[in-house]
Parts: structure tokens; sequence; C-alpha cells
């Protein structure tokens, strides 16, 4: 009996969630398409076995093959971002996140994180985590220019005496400086994390500064610009090796997905051959064309602007249409993007101020700088005409147009 036989209805929304991906404009910058090699490892027996601990020193049999894989993963690992030691057992970012805090510190130490509302993330302090009672989170923000003030962030660090400054961010557009971090942590004795999730890929695609030769500790997930499945990893120094190790498994999680890890070994391979870097390069390039187009048809660009694949655009002050209001008027136009607050935004994160949006998953639809000038005209038209249905459906066409001369997963169907 074929799967779609044995169950029609999550066949059913399985080829219409592929249509969706198909016909639409996936503009969230954390999403991505995986290669089918990646889809099919994911898929693999590998799911079927359980591998509590690491290679050599596991508590179940039959682990040998196991081992190999994920072996394949940490050296490939190792070797896009020249790592002294892996971990690819997170299940996600978050669970990275907190195994590395717990690796690296003890309850009630001090950590320097950024803001949520200036491109942090969740789990870099906000109040509405586990992990914010547990450490003493004290947040940081960018400077009225959008950039990091590193003056500002020294000034803090000698102030609250961090145990760990941590950098990298979920919706911050610009570069970071590695090297004036470190010096400002070496100053106070402040241990260094870098959150490489959101740019990964960019970072192993020779785009933009590598903190892991520099930093104590790195987390990532691996499914957003780095293009593998949904999953964590820590890169750290051998120093540290031990201590991460040991709080991802036993002290936070049970058995890795193993059959996640086989994808990542996949993914590294992709991102270590030369077409790899033609993608990164051509992420970025894309997302330059947005930030210009958008900024000539007048919208504030939070931080400035781009160095990176995504882009904050302040919707509410630039066209009096509020972040949902625009995601959802894209949503009906064909086009993906985020509700996103805005620096100290004054309105709820369920209906913030801004947009946030990027171009990993339509750069590796072979989309490049000609299709970022229409993207960003239909965006435009989307925002300002946000509750005329027929202009939204019209767009939605013309993006129906586009998407069918750059095929997604062809041959594929549940
Ligand atoms: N959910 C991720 C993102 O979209 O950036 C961060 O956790």
């Amino acid at each position: 009996m074929t799967f779609s036989d044995y169950d029609p209805e999550l066949t059913r929304s399985l080829n219409a969630e592929l249509r969706r991906q198909r016909e639409g404009l996936e503009m969230i910058p954390s999403e991505n398409f995986v290669s089918p090699a990646v889809l099919e490892a994911l898929g693999s027996v590998a799911t079927n076995k359980y591998a509590e601990g690491y290679s050599g020193k596991r508590y179940y049999g039959g682990c040998e093959f196991i081992d190999e894989i994920e072996g394949l993963a940490i050296s490939r690992a190792k070797q896009l971002f020249g790592a002294e030691h892996v971990n690819v057992q997170p299940l996600s970012g978050a669970p990275a996140n907190i195994a590395a805090y717990s690796a690296i510190l003890k309850p009630g130490d001090t950590i320097l994180g950024m803001d949520l509302s200036h491109g942090g993330h969740l789990t870099h302090g906000h109040p509405v985590t586990f992990v914010a009672g547990i450490y003493n989170f004290v947040r940081y923000k960018t400077a009225a220019d959008g950039t990091l003030d590193y003056d500002n962030l020294r000034a803090m660090a000698l102030e609250h005496r961090p145990k760990l400054i941590l950098v990298g961010y979920s919706a911050y557009s610009r570069e970071i400086d590695y090297a004036k971090v470190k010096a400002i942590a070496d100053e106070v004795g402040a241990l260094t994390m870098a959150d490489i999730a959101h740019i990964a890929g960019l970072i192993a695609g020779g785009e933009m500064a590598n903190p892991v030769p520099l930093f104590d500790v790195v987390t990532t997930t691996t499914h957003k610009t780095l293009r593998g499945p949904r999953g964590g990893m820590i890169l750290c120094k051998e120093a540290f090796a031990k201590a991460i190790d040991k709080a991802v498994f036993p002290g936070l999680q049970g058995g890795p997905h193993e059959n996640a890890i086989a994808a990542m070994a996949v993914a590294f391979k992709e991102a270590l051959e030369p077409a790899f870097r033609d993608y990164a390069r051509q992420i970025r390039l894309n997302a330059k064309v947005l930030e210009t187009e958008f900024r000539a048809f007048g919208y504030t660009l939070c931080f400035g602007g781009t160095d990176n694949h995504l882009l904050l655009v302040d919707v509410m002050g630039s066209k009096g249409v509020t972040g949902r209001d625009a995601q959802e008027a894209l949503d009906k136009a064909g086009i993906t993007v985020n509700k996103n607050a805005i620096p100290d935004d004054a309105r709820s994160p369920t209906d913030p101020s801004g947009i946030r949006f990027g171009t990993p998953a339509v750069t590796t639809r072979g989309m490049k700088e000609a299709e970022m000038k229409l993207i960003a005209g239909w965006m435009n038209d989307a925002i300002v005409n946000a509750t005329d249905d027929a202009k939204l459906a019209s767009i939605a066409a013309e993006i129906k147009n586009l998407t069918d001369r750059f095929p997604l997963y062809p041959g594929l169907a549940y």
C-alpha cells in the first residue's frame, strides 16, 4: 500500500504544504529549502536508532554505524568552521543555547546579551524564558544609528562584570566585530559566546566573519542559511569540550536524533563545495537589492540596512500599516514574512511595528537581482494595498508565474 493510500488525510496536507512552498515566495529569513539528498538522509533508517552518549561511549548496543554517521557530521563541521570541538546533538538552537549556558556558567551568573527588540533572541535573556530565572541577564541595545555600540558594551561590561558576553542575533542585519567583543570580554574576565544560527551559512560560505577561531563557544541551528535539517550544534574550544558534551547529554537531552545528524552530514558536505560560496554571495547580493528598493520606496530600515541575509523594516512608521497587517497582506499575495518588533517597539509583539524578511530561500530557488527587484515591488504594492483583496490576489497570480520558472523539488509528490 502506498503512503498516500494509507494516510490520505496527511497526504493532502503534505501536498498542500509542498504546493504552498512551490507557488509562493518564502522570505522568512530563518527558513530555507534543503536539497533532496538532505531530505533523503532525514527520512532514513537512522531515525530508528537510540544512541545516548558519544562515539565509542554509547549506552546502547548497535551504534557502530551511528558512530560513523555522527563522526562524519562532526568532522565536516570542524572543517567548515575551523572548530576544535563540535557537538551535533542539540535538538535545535534554543536547546543548544541552554546547554551552552549550563556547561560554562553557574546559576546566578551574569550574562550580557542583546535585547530581543534590538535583534536578540528569546534565549538571550528575555524575561519570559526559563533561563531568565536561572541566570542574571543584562541586556544591551544597538546604538541610534543601528550599529552595535562597542563603547557602551564595554561600559556595561565594566559595570556589570558578566561571566559571559553573548553576541549573534535573530533579527539584526549588520556584521559583528568579534575581535572587539573578545577584547572587552578579556578586559573583564568574561567568556565569549556567539549564536550564529542565522548567519552560519554566510560564515561557512566565506561571506561573514567567523567567530569560531576567537570565541570560547559558538552555537547555531543547522536549518537556516546553512541549509541543513532542523537541528542545533555547538562548536567550542577544546577546553570546554567535556563540559559542553556533558551538558547536552546527560545534562539536558536523551537520545540524539541521528536521522537529523545524518542529514547534517550531507548539508555540511554540500556547504564545503565551491558552489556554496556562490550561494552565500548571492544571498547577500539579493538582500542588498531589497535594501536599495525598500529605501527607495520610503521605508525605514532598522539598523540602517543590511550586511547579511535579512532586513527588519518599520512598516508602521513608514506606511502606517502594522506588522501583523503587513504579514497578513503579504500572505494573501503569496509572500511569506514574519511580523517582528523593531528596536524599543511601542507596539505589542503580537502586532508589532515591523516585518522581518530575507533571501536564503528564494536564493536557493535560483533567484537573483532581477527577481529581487520584482519581489520588492510586489511587497511594497501588497503593503500599501493591504486591505485590497483583489490587488493582493493579482500579485499572487504574478508570483505564481515567477515561481513556476524556478521549480522546487521537481517531480516530488506525496
Ligand atoms: N525562530 C527563529 C527565527 O525565526 O529567527 C529563531 O529562533
